[in-house]
């Protein structure tokens, strides 16, 4: 099970002029409330130097102080030197420029990057995960993914489950529902679906007692209503199925021979990834080519598939 959270980063505008200065930056890796506070990375070890110094000259800035920008220009025509190629500062990421009586004083790179600003590669992308796993969890069960002026991504491996974000964002599963994902081989599995990666397919795992909007019955010996759907009724029991947010359909007839399994048989399928899977017919949402009636169904005590009329009843797994 993988589980990902990408947390939000916002412009550090308000840290243009430090940002200019080089000394310290927001990294914008803030922590989810209640859950510690917000990291500031120090790019070069400098105490700030106090308000005020922004237009009296920066003592301990290492290019020059402020106001004596290398790329300081001189004012424009309209007064603004930021009005014209964004006064020397990068434009891609768009760092903010800031002019002090018609000169160019400093370049605030956007949250997310660090630099002076300056010309092209003056933002450069920080790499959160370069420092304390980038706030994710700094177990070996997560892992954290940089992204350009973005806050990073933490994730969960396998066997471990959580938003992935600070100290235990991703706890051990139970070895009960760690042995459950185990077992269902080829597929990821939660307590509702059972994900195929290689197909890009995730069905419903587990069969409902009763099918909501199916009053019929997949034989007149099995006595339970509601076990089994006409086509029509399968359709839209899939598209009201709510599991795991919903967005369900019924699977073609190549899907659902998908999850056959032919090593396997009463039933052909992965008993551990689709459990209570009885031997019998499942609708699928192809159609029989000489008729619109006739419907391809798939029968999962030996795998095959055959067509039936529409109005037959059969059992019902969704796919999405
Ligand atoms: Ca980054």
């Amino acid at each position: 099970m993988v589980r990902e959270v990408v947390r939000s980063v916002g412009f550090a505008g308000g840290c243009g002029l430090y940002v200019a200065r080089g000394s310290r930056q927001a990294t914008g890796i803030g922590r989810a409330p209640g859950r510690g506070v917000e990291r500031v990375r120090d790019n070069r070890g400098e105490e700030e130097a106090g308000a005020g110094g922004e237009g009296g000259g920066a003592g301990g800035a290492p290019r020059g102080g402020a106001g004596a920008l290398g790329t300081a220009r001189e004012p424009t025509s309209s007064g603004d030197p930021c009005a014209e190629n964004n006064g020397g500062c990068d434009a891609a990421p768009q760092a903010k420029c800031l002019a002090r009586g018609g000169v160019v004083v400093s370049c605030g790179c956007p949250g997310g990057y660090e630099g002076d600003g300056r010309g092209d590669d003056g933002c450069v992308d920080i790499d959160e995960c370069a420092t304390d796993n980038g706030g994710c969890d700094m177990s070996p069960r997560a892992t954290c993914t940089n992204r350009m002026g973005a806050a990073p991504s933490c994730k969960c491996l396998s066997a471990s489950m959580g938003d992935g974000v600070g100290e235990d964002g991703c706890a051990p599963m139970s070895p009960t529902v760690a042995a459950a994902e185990m077992a269902c081989g080829k597929y990821t599995c939660d307590e509702q679906t059972a994900k195929d990666p290689a197909a890009a397919l995730t069905w419903q795992r587990v069969l409902p007692v009763t099918y909501d909007g199916c009053p019929g019955r997949y034989s007149p010996e099995s006595g339970v209503p509601g076990d089994a759907c006409t086509w029509e009724q399968a359709k839209a029991y899939c598209s009201g199925l709510g599991l795991a947010s919903g967005g369900w359909r019924l699977p073609t007839r190549e899907e659902l021979l998908s999850i056959v399994d032919m090593t396997r048989a009463d039933p052909s399928i992965n008993l551990a990834a689709f459990p209570n899977t009885p031997s019998q017919g499942f609708w699928s949402d192809s159609t029989y080519a000489g008729s619109s009636e006739v419907v391809w169904r798939v029968y999962f005590g030996d795998g095959n598939s055959i067509t039936v009329d529409a109005d037959n009843t059969h059992r019902v797994r969704c796919v999405r």
